[in-house]
C-alpha cells in the first residue's frame, strides 16, 4: 500500500469551537475537506503536545451521524499513512463521547477522533463535527485547538493511502500497511467502569421494587448502552430505553436533551400514572436531562443535587475534593460546595477547561448549565454516568425526586434559572451587541432596570489556576444587587449565522416562594437583561428564538 501526498489548499474555516470543529454536512463534503482537518490535527501534534501519532495508540468512534462511516473510513486512511501504529474503533463507528474518552484512558492511548456533532442535528442537511482528544481522554485544551487552526491555515497536502472500506459492523483485526486496526464493542468497557463507580446491587433493589423508569435515548449513540446498564445489568423493565437504535438523522429530530426537543419524554413523565423517573441525552451521549414525575429538575439544579448527595456513591465515598461549574452555569453548585467547606472553581464554557483541575485532583465533579455533569472517571461530560448517579440517590434515598429536588432547595434555597437563545443571528451584529456591552461595563455598576440595580459587571477571563493558562473573552456577568446575575455570550457550536445566549438566574431563599414556575419568578429578570442589551433594537428580535 502506497503513502500518497495530495496537494490541498487550506480551508479559511477550520478553527474549532467550544467543543470541536463543527460544520453543515454540506461544508464538510466539500473535497478534501475532512483530510485537510485530520491531517492539520496530526502536524500540530509535535508542537502541541509535545509528540507525534507515528506508532501511537488512537481511538475512533462518534455518533453514527450522516457522513460519519465515510469520514471514518478518510480517517482510517490518513492514520495509516501517517504511521498510526494501533486504532480502535467502536463498531459500526459508535462510541458515545464519554465511552471514546474512558477507552483512551483504559488503553492509555495518545488520544482520540470523535466524529459528532453532539447535540446538532444530522441528516444531509444537518451539522456534523469532528474533535480531537488528548492523552487524559478529554477535547484538546485550547492552545492545542489553537495549533490545529494554525497548521490547518498552512497546510499544503495530506497523507493518504488507497485501501478498501473496513467492514466496521464486525469485531475484528485489519492490518493497513503498519496500522493495526481494531474494531472493538463500543460498550463493554464503560459498562465495566459504571460497576466500579456505583452501587449496581442498590439499583437492582430499587427496580426489583417495581420502580419504573424510562430513558429516551433520541434515537442517537446512548441506545445501545442503556439496553445493555439499565435493561441488561441493573433490570429495569425491558423497554426501558426507549428510540434505542441509533439513526443516521436521529428519526428526523433534533438529538438535544431538553423539555423542548424532548417533549414526548416530558409528557410521559406529567402523566397521571406516568414512570417514577425518567431521562435522556444527546446526540454523542455527553448531556443528561433527568427529569422527576411532575418536575424537570434544571441542570444546574441537578448538579448541586448531586455535590449534596456524592457520599451515596461508592466512587465518591470519602467525599469531594472540590467541584467546578462553567461560569453561565447557576451558583446552586456554589452554595453546596459552601456548606460542605470544599473549593468551587468557575470555569469558562466548554470542558476542555476542567480537564486540568480533574488530572491535579482538585475537583472530582462538575458541570455546565447544558446539560452536561461528569466526574473523574473520565475527562468529558457523561449522559449516562450522570442517569446512574440519579438512580443511585434514588435507591439510596427511597423519595421521589420532586421531593429530593423541593428538600434541596429548602435547604440552600433556590437559583431560579432560564436560559434564552436568539439564533442565526446577523453574525456582524451579535458581535456588535457584544462589543456594545463590553464597551459600557465601566458604566454599569449602579444603574437601574426595573427592580434590579447593577453591582458590578465584568467580562470574564480566566486563569487555570493549575497549568496558568489564560482565557480571555469568555462571556459579559453583570450581577445585581438584588441576588441576580445575567450573562451574555455567543455560541461557539452553532453553524449558521450567531447565536446569543442570554442567561438569567436569581436567589430565592424563602421556600415559600419556591413553587413558582422559573419563568414567572424570572419575568422581570428577562425584561431587564432584555432592555440592558437592547436586543431588540440590536439584533432586531423581541423575542428569543428558544428558552432552556
Ligand atoms: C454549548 C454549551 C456548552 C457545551 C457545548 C458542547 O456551547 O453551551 O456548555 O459544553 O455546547 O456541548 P456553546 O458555545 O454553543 O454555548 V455538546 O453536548 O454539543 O458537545
Ligand atoms: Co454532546
Amino acid at each position: 500500500m502506497d503513502i500518497t501526498s495530495v496537494p490541498i489548499k487550506p480551508f479559511p474555516d477550520q478553527r474549532p469551537g467550544t467543543s470541536g470543529l463543527r460544520k453543515k454536512v454540506s461544508v464538510f463534503r466539500q473535497p478534501g475537506y475532512v483530510e485537510a482537518f485530520v491531517q492539520s490535527t496530526f502536524d500540530a501534534l509535535p508542537e502541541a503536545v509535545g509528540d507525534g501519532v507515528a506508532g501511537k495508540t488512537l481511538v475512533l468512534g462518534g455518533d453514527g451521524r450522516f457522513f460519519a462511516a465515510e469520514a471514518a473510513q478518510t480517517t482510517i486512511c490518513m492514520a495509516a499513512a501517517n504511521g498510526v501504529g494501533r486504532l480502535l474503533v467502536g463498531r459500526g463507528g459508535l462510541l458515545s463521547t464519554p465511552a471514546a474518552s474512558a477507552l483512551i484512558r483504559k488503553h492509555r492511548a495518545f488520544g482520540g477522533i470523535i466524529l459528532s456533532a453532539s447535540h446538532n442535528p444530522g441528516g444531509p442537511d444537518g451539522d456534523f463535527g469532528i474533535k480531537y482528544n488528548v492523552a487524559n481522554g478529554g477535547p484538546a485544551p485550547e492552545r492545542v485547538t489553537e495549533a490545529i487552526f494554525r497548521y490547518s491555515q498552512q497546510i499544503a497536502a495530506y497523507r493518504t493511502i488507497e485501501a478498501p472500506s473496513l467492514p466496521l459492523d464486525r469485531l475484528g483485526i485489519y492490518q493497513l500497511a503498519r496500522l493495526t486496526v481494531e474494531i472493538v464493542d463500543p460498550v463493554a468497557d464503560y459498562a465495566a467502569l459504571m460497576e466500579k463507580i456505583f452501587d449496581f446491587d442498590r439499583i437492582r433493589d430499587l427496580f426489583r421494587s417495581g420502580f419504573r423508569f424510562r430513558f429516551d435515548a433520541m434515537h442517537a449513540v446512548t441506545g445501545p448502552y442503556a439496553v445493555e446498564i439499565f435493561e441488561r445489568r441493573l433490570g429495569a423493565a425491558p423497554g426501558t430505553a426507549v428510540n434505542a437504535e441509533p439513526l443516521p438523522d436521529f428519526g428526523g429530530h433534533h438529538p438535544d436533551p431538553n423539555p423542548l426537543h424532548a417533549a414526548a419524554l416530558v409528557a410521559a413523565m406529567m402523566a397521571p400514572n406516568g414512570p417514577d423517573f425518567g431521562a435522556a441525552s444527546d446526540g454523542d451521549g455527553d448531556r443528561n436531562m433527568v427529569v422527576g414525575r411532575g418536575c424537570v429538575i434544571g441542570p444546574s439544579d441537578s448538579l448541586a443535587i448531586l455535590a449534596a448527595n456524592a457520599r451515596l456513591v461508592p466512587w465518591f465515598e470519602e467525599g469531594l475534593p472540590g467541584v467546578a461549574r462553567s461560569m453561565p452555569t447557576s451558583r446552586a453548585v456554589d452554595r453546596v460546595a459552601a456548606a460542605l467547606g470544599i473549593d468551587c472553581y468557575e470555569t469558562p464554557t466548554g470542558w476542555k477547561y476542567f480537564g486540568s483541575l480533574l488530572d491535579a485532583g482538585r475537583i472530582k465533579l462538575c458541570g455546565e448549565e447544558s446539560a452536561g455533569t461528569s466526574s473523574d472517571h473520565i475527562r468529558e461530560k457523561d449522559g449516562v454516568w450522570a442517569v446512574l448517579f440519579w438512580l443511585n440517590i434514588l435507591a439510596a434515598r427511597r423519595e421521589p425526586a420532586a421531593a429530593i429536588l423541593a428538600d434541596h432547595w429548602r435547604r440552600f434555597g433556590r437559583d431560579f434559572y432560564a436560559r434564552h437563545d436568539y439564533e442565526v443571528l446577523a453574525s456582524d451584529r451579535a458581535a456588535r451587541l457584544i462589543d456594545r456591552l463590553r464597551d459600557a461595563l465601566p458604566t454599569l455598576p449602579g444603574r437601574r432596570f426595573g427592580a434590579f440595580t447593577i453591582a458590578r459587571a465584568d467580562e470574564f477571563a480566566y486563569t487555570d489556576p493549575v497549568d496558568g493558562s489564560i482565557s480571555a473573552g469568555q462571556g459579559i456577568r453583570v450581577e445585581f444587587v438584588e441576588g441576580a446575575r445575567i450573562v451574555y455570550r455567543l455560541s461557539g457550536t452553532g453553524t449558521e449565522g450567531a447565536t446569543l445566549r442570554v442567561y438569567l438566574e436569581r436567589f430565592e431563599p424563602d421556600p415559600v416562594r419556591h413553587a413558582v414556575a422559573a419563568e414567572v419568578a424570572l419575568a422581570p429578570l428577562a425584561a431587564a437583561g432584555a432592555a440592558l442589551a437592547e436586543i431588540e433594537a440590536m439584533v432586531g428580535r423581541s423575542q428569543p428564538s428558544v428558552i432552556v
